[in-house]
């Protein structure tokens, strides 16, 4: 990206300097005209662990402030859009507070619902999920609070890098942050077939927002700009795409360890004191102070060394304080999840919900804890009453959802053991499990590799299996970047399963207000039944499925099943 895009007036008039990072080699604006490096991970060590950089802030008054900032420059403020991102062909989750507007408002198809608007988006991000717990600044769930301007040549023009770079300032300098140790740092944006100049905005080592100016578009034959090997052109839209990390400005307000600290220090406390564990701030303050300062440098490997932690110690103090970081990130992840709608299932955003719900099933036990996950969900949606009282509503769904699901998992185990030594005995000639192999047990059958890893070993077959550290971030990533629509594993086994079979009989379009009737099952798989006819109503067009209850006839067991989703699958 050229650097003339850099060249901006707020930066020229209030006496920035521009360097290259001695570091990384990143270009980077700031006042201090002796800094020579970036300022951010991992150039920097986090400077603010128990030296906040401004006056402590809870989430609502970070919040709050941050809207009727730009409420008071002309923004007009928006509700928050669900974390499902339903209106999108490429998304499950909502990622970004942009996300909202895209693609339609983005391409200039459709008109903003203002301009220039503010508003405080809950956003999921499943990709970095092992780091969850461990890096100390990853959420699966945060806030991105973004001002958007929707420009469009020649008819629209609000304001463009130079008032953007402006209210950053002077919002960071109401907050009461120490202006010359902030550095705007250029790293060029793409995504989704868009590109622009953007500038992180960081402070102490830690990033806490990002400026994009969302200008170019993928073309296919040559453009005016080459960014990593493709071509882009200018559209006739250009858009100011912000995002600040509400939890990031709490946890630099607090300089506690690690975010989580900073954001449900309550819901850890609960968790710990559920496991009969101390927080290893109590502890061993100093300690995790120090962990805490290079976590964004270098992996937990590398700090363990450089500090001399023993293994008991990272065992018996380290490992136990991030599952439960995790857990408390986690259950928020879900109330949000469940509660904006998404049912646990094993294909689209409902795997991602299970993902997250297993994880947490997994981490509850290496912390003893047996209170159902669902009374810890409700106990982080209560600390979120002030912010996010809808969550509320929606408590009774949760509870059913998460015991259904706490059942399932346990059948799963059961029959995965039965499944996993057969596959494991597959690979008994090669003396190895290859990772695809893992991944398709856990995506066909719902097993985690930790189990099939233990059962390899309880059998003494000599099977290797190996899983990478990034297990769940590999899948979630598969899974959320699949395209909607586009077929993915599970259909593929879903349609040769199917394939034999008749069509089924579609009572709803004939009988749409009848809430009974008789049928056959033809068929049964994984969690599926396929029958001959139906009155259950499939997801479709936007529209979650019916929900309901099937019953085996008078003269059986009288079993009754409860019916989650509904897909058709080739009619
Ligand atoms: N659309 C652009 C603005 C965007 O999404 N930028 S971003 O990916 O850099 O995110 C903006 C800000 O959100 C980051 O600077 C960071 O403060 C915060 N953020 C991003 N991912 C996060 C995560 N997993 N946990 C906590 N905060 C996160």
């Amino acid at each position: 990206m050229d650097k003339s895009e850099y060249r901006i007036e707020y930066f020229e008039e209030n006496g920035f300097v521009r360097k290259d990072c001695k570091k990384c080699g990143s270009g980077f604006w700031s006042r201090d005209p002796d800094r020579e490096i970036c300022g951010d991970a991992p150039c920097e060590t986090y400077s603010f662990i128990g030296k906040p950089i401004f006056k402590e802030k809870t989430a609502d008054e970070i919040r709050e402030s941050f809207l009727a900032f730009f409420e008071s420059h002309g923004h007009t403020r928006l509700k928050r859009y669900p974390v499902v991102a339903r209106w999108r062909d490429d998304l499950y989750l909502n990622i970004a507070s942009i996300s909202n507007f895209q693609p339609f408002v983005t391409s200039g198809k459709v008109p903003p619902p203002a301009n220039p608007l503010v508003i405080s988006q809950p956003c999921i991000r499943l990709e970095d999920l092992e780091s969850i717990g461990k890096s100390g600044r990853h959420l699966t769930t945060f806030e991105m609070m973004g001002h958007h301007a929707f420009n469009k040549r020649g008819v629209e023009e609000l304001y463009w890098k130079n008032d953007t770079v402006r209210y950053c300032d002077e919002y960071l300098k109401q907050l009461g942050v120490d202006m010359d140790r902030v550095t705007y740092k250029e790293a060029p944006w793409m995504g989704g077939g868009n590109a622009g100049p953007c500038l992180e905005v960081v402070t102490g080592g830690l990033e806490l927002a990002t400026l994009v100016f969302m200008d170019l578009e993928l073309t296919q034959n040559g453009g005016e700009t080459n960014i990593e090997g493709q071509w882009y052109k200018k559209m006739e839209t250009y858009i100011v795409d912000t995002g600040y990390g509400l939890e990031r400005f709490v946890w630099a307000s607090k300089g506690t360890p690690t975010v989580y600290d900073a954001i449900f220090p309550e819901m850890i406390h609960e968790l710990l004191t559920l496991a009969g564990r101390e927080h290893p701030l109590e502890t061993h303050r100093e300690q995790l102070m120090d962990i805490a300062r290079l976590s964004g440098v270098m992996k937990k490997k590398e700090i363990a060394k450089k500090l001399n932690m023993t293994p008991d110690f990272v065992k018996t103090v380290i490992e136990p304080i991030e599952s439960v970081y995790a857990v408390a990130d986690h259950t928020r992840c879900l109330a949000f999840m469940i509660a904006d709608g998404i049912v646990p299932s094993n294909a689209k955003e409902g795997y991602l919900a299970r993902l997250v719900i297993r994880r947490s099933f997994r981490m509850l036990k290496t912390l003893t804890i047996d209170t159902p996950l669902e009374e810890l969900v409700i106990s982080h949606i209560k600390l979120l009453h002030n912010s996010f009282p809808e969550l509320e509503q929606y408590v009774d769904r949760i509870s059913e959802i998460l015991s259904l699901e706490k059942n399932r998992y346990e059948e799963t185990l059961i029959k995965g053991e039965r499944i996993a030594k057969q596959k494991l005995k597959e690979y008994r000639a090669i003396g190895k499990m290859p990772l695809d192999a893992s991944i398709n047990i856990y995506d066909t059958h719902g097993i985690p590799p930790e189990v099939v890893v233990e059962i390899a070993s309880e059998s003494g077959d000599g099977v290797a299996v190996d899983i990478p550290d990034d297990f769940y971030s590999q899948v979630a990533k598969m899974h959320a970047e699949e395209k909607k629509g586009e077929v993915d594993p599970v259909v593929v086994s879903q349609k040769e399963r199917t394939k034999t079979l008749p069509k089924t009989l579609k009572l709803y379009y004939d009988k749409p207000t009848e809430t009974e009737f008789e049928a056959t099952v033809l068929d049964t798989f994984d969690d599926f039944i396929v029958l001959d006819k139906t009155l259950f109503y499939p997801e479709g067009g936007g529209q979650p499925a019916d929900t309901g209850v099937l019953t085996t006839f008078a003269g059986t067991d009288g079993t009754e099943l409860r019916v989650e989703d509904v897909l058709s699958v080739d009619g």
